[in-house]
This record gives C-alpha cells, sequence and structure tokens, in this order.
C-alpha cells in the first residue's frame, strides 16, 4: 500500500514536469533595467517580477538585470534587442526606447510637458496610444507606464535660473540627439555618456553638470557633487514596460493576463514613488494605503536642502525664456516625432 503511494506519488511529480515543460516556459525571462534596484525605477523592476511570480503560481520567472547589465551599460539598444528576442522583455525610458521609437520623443521636447497633469493626459490620450502603437508596428508589446520623472538640472558651478547662465557648462546628458541639440541651443557643451559611466563622471569631476529627476538624484547621491539645483521640469521620461511581441503572443491567454495586471501594478507602486513629495500628499497616500509602504525621502525638496544644496525653482517668465531659447530644437525634433503625434498631443493637453 504504502509503496503505491510512492509510486503514485513519483508519477504525479513526472506528470507535473511534463506539463510544465509542455507549457514551454523559460526557466528565466531576462528583463533590461538601465539603472540600479536602489533608484524607484529598479525598485519597479524588482515588483513587477514578483508580482508576476505571485499572479502566474510561480510560472513566470522574471529576472531584471540592473545596470543594462545585458546591454554592457549601452542603455540606447534596449528596444532593438527585445525587439530581436535577445532580452525578453524591458522595464525603460522613452529616452532610451527612442531610437527604435521617435514616437517616443514626443515627451522630451523641451519645455513642451511641464506637470504630471499634462503629463498623464498625453499618456492617457491619443499620443499615449500613438506611442503604444508604434511599439506594436516594432514588435515590442507595451504593458505598462511607470515613470522616472521630470528631469531636472544639478552642477557645481552656478545657480541656472536663465539661459545666459548655462553658457559652456559641460553637461552630462544621454545618448540621445534630442538632448545634444537641447543643450546646444541654451549656449552649454553637452557631453553623451551612458548612465553607468555618468556617476563616475560626476564624481571625478569630467562634467559640471547632469539632468535626471529627483528620484534618482537623492539614491546617488547628486549633493555630493553639485551643489545647485534648477527645478526646471524641462522634460519628462515616463518608463514603459514592455515584452518581445512574438514570446507574448505565444503565452496562454491567462499568463498574459496575470502578467499585464503585475505590470500595471507595479507601474502604479513605481510612479508613486518617483512622484511623492512633488504632487501633494496624492502619492504619499497611494503608497501608503495601496502599498503599505512608507517614504524615507517624504520631502525631495527640503532633502536636497538639508544636504546644503541651493534649490532654485523656476518662476513661469524664467521658463518663458527656456522655452524660447529652444524654439529651434522644436522645428528639428517635431518632423522626427511626426508632426500628428505633437498635434495630438497639443489636443491631449487642451482636454
Ligand atoms: O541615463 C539617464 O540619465 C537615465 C538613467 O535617466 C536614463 O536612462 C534615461
Amino acid at each position: 500500500m504504502i509503496k503505491n503511494v510512492g509510486v503514485l506519488a513519483a508519477v504525479f511529480v513526472l506528470m507535473m514536469a511534463v506539463s510544465a515543460s509542455a507549457a514551454g516556459f523559460k526557466k528565466e525571462y531576462k528583463m533590461q533595467v538601465t539603472v540600479g534596484p536602489k533608484l524607484y525605477w529598479g525598485m519597479g523592476a524588482t515588483k513587477f517580477a514578483e508580482l508576476v511570480k505571485e499572479k502566474t503560481n510561480g510560472q513566470i520567472n522574471v529576472k531584471p538585470y540592473f545596470g543594462s547589465a545585458l546591454l554592457k551599460g549601452a542603455q540606447l539598444k534596449s528596444s532593438q534587442m527585445v525587439a530581436k528576442g535577445v532580452i525578453d522583455c524591458a522595464l525603460d525610458s522613452t529616452i532610451n526606447i527612442s531610437p527604435v521609437i521617435p514616437e517616443a520623443n514626443i515627451f522630451h521636447l523641451p519645455f513642451f510637458l511641464n506637470d504630471f497633469e499634462n503629463l498623464d493626459k498625453v499618456k492617457n490620450g491619443e499620443a499615449g496610444k500613438a506611442v503604444f502603437d508604434a511599439m506594436r508596428a516594432k514588435r515590442l508589446e507595451p504593458l505598462a507606464w511607470a515613470e522616472n520623472g521630470f528631469r531636472q538640472l544639478t552642477n557645481s558651478k552656478v545657480a541656472v535660473k536663465t539661459p545666459a547662465d548655462m553658457k559652456g557648462l559641460r553637461i552630462r546628458v544621454v545618448g540621445n540627439p534630442l538632448f545634444i541639440d537641447t543643450f546646444r541651443a541654451l549656449g552649454a557643451d553637452p557631453v553623451n555618456m551612458n548612465w553607468g559611466d555618468a556617476v563616475a563622471g560626476f564624481q571625478q569631476g569630467v562634467v559640471d553638470g547632469q539632468e535626471n529627476p529627483v528620484g534618482v538624484l537623492i539614491p546617488i547621491q547628486i549633493y555630493q557633487y553639485h551643489k545647485y539645483v534648477s527645478m526646471w521640469n524641462y522634460l519628462v521620461d515616463p518608463l514603459i514596460i514592455y515584452w518581445n511581441q512574438r514570446e507574448w503572443n505565444a503565452f496562454p491567454k491567462d499568463i498574459q493576463a496575470a502578467i499585464l495586471e503585475a505590470a500595471q501594478e507595479a507601474g502604479r507602486f513605481e510612479i508613486a514613488l518617483s512622484r511623492a513629495g512633488l504632487d501633494g500628499d496624492t502619492s504619499l497616500n497611494i503608497l501608503k494605503n495601496e502599498f503599505n509602504y512608507t517614504m524615507e525621502v517624504p520631502d525631495p525638496i527640503a532633502f536636497m536642502k538639508s544636504k546644503g544644496m541651493e534649490v532654485h525653482m523656476l518662476t513661469d517668465e524664467e521658463r518663458e525664456a527656456f522655452a524660447a531659447a529652444t524654439r529651434s530644437v522644436y522645428d528639428k525634433w517635431i518632423k522626427e516625432i511626426g508632426p500628428e503625434v505633437y498635434e495630438k498631443a497639443k489636443a491631449d493637453i487642451a482636454k
């Protein structure tokens, strides 16, 4: 009798193993993440992996590879590699996606989208849909939005309040050419660097400044290198969780639904982390009430000041001067993005 139970158990285990391999899931699905695990972006990736495991009852195992490790640091190659299926999925910035999806540069026109409300209108509106459609046409399946945030200027030399203050400043920018054009238009001296080299560049003073959201700047302790912050919300990089389309289409419907749910929940969590303390109590409350999560730095601006940084909040008039100085960028880049996407974004904002 006991012997029979043993045999039955062995047969059962064997059947389970056969059915798991028949489902054809990989042991590990590799996920590209540009930054490290301690940044909000990285925390969002970890959350996604955990939720996918939970919601698929352990059938799908997503492993985030932080610091663009799968790309040897070449962050701008992520979409190309996911489209080819060399990498399964990614949580990546629209900035890094734009070499394959020029429409994604709609978020990076300087001084175009300047607050969370406009950003949400565009993401959830016709322009956001155009970006997702463009991804699908390039064999990438977008699952959910997340957010790196509005990007702010920091530097070690001068309190930047006008375009004239930027003259000759050596600013590290990501290797997306729209950024080079923008900083040249402002009279600065932009330098392309991958994120993996950028932090060492700040430490060694190879550059005078950089632009990134506070959710990146605080964890990397930018205050050790740069005294001045200009809160200028000059552009934003939403993040997108996306998957190789062929692999996505081959997943059973219940698996797709579970992963999609995980992406949306992780995206909501990560957006709240990125906005915490920058949108009144809204995101702090989402974190507390929905995710039982308390922020370590609930007020990023006060925190930067407490570390000795001089924070300048740009006034509307000051912003206007920067917008005027970067008009030439619009002339060139709206053509690349697609004028119809630009019109859609303007209409989304006007709604
Ligand atoms: O490289 C950057 O500046 C970063 C980390 O913000 C992006 O990947 C866009």
